[in-house]
């Protein structure tokens, strides 16, 4: 990310300076990879950068139910820190929880899913 690109445009006030710079920035520096210009006092690339970082963490939530054996209260600490818990219950064989979880977390709990 760039910050404070604003300085970079020599005063112009055009939201497309940003994405000039942008394009030329990611060409340059990082070749391949994200890069999102960004001036906070312009408004300029807000929204790129959002998108950005939600594309990265793929933080959307994922509904989700559980049985977490009781060997594996690490599991359980993962779901109430990281994401929501609608129900928790236990069983003969473990905790089982139903909620919503961010989804880049879902491959730590894909071998206790029960739905
Ligand atoms: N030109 C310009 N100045 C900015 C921008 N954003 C913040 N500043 C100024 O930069 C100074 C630092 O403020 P912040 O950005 O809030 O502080 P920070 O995020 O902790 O630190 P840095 O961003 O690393 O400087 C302040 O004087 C702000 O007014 C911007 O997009 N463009
Ligand atoms: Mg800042």
């Amino acid at each position: 990310m760039g910050n404070k690109i604003d300085l970079l445009t020599g005063g112009q006030t055009d939201a497309d300076d940003a994405l000039d710079l942008e394009l030329q920035a990611r060409s340059v520096l990082a070749p391949g990879k994200e890069f999102v210009a960004v001036s906070a006092a312009r408004g300029w690339g807000l929204q790129r950068l959002k998108e950005a970082i939600t594309a990265t963490v793929g933080d959307e939530l994922k509904g989700i139910k559980v049985r977490i054996p009781y060997t594996n209260a690490t599991l359980v600490n993962v779901f109430r820190q990281y994401g929501h818990v609608a129900k928790q219950e236990y069983d003969g064989e473990g905790t089982v929880i139903q909620g919503r979880i961010p989804s880049r977390l879902e491959p730590r709990f894909r071998a206790y899913r029960i739905r």
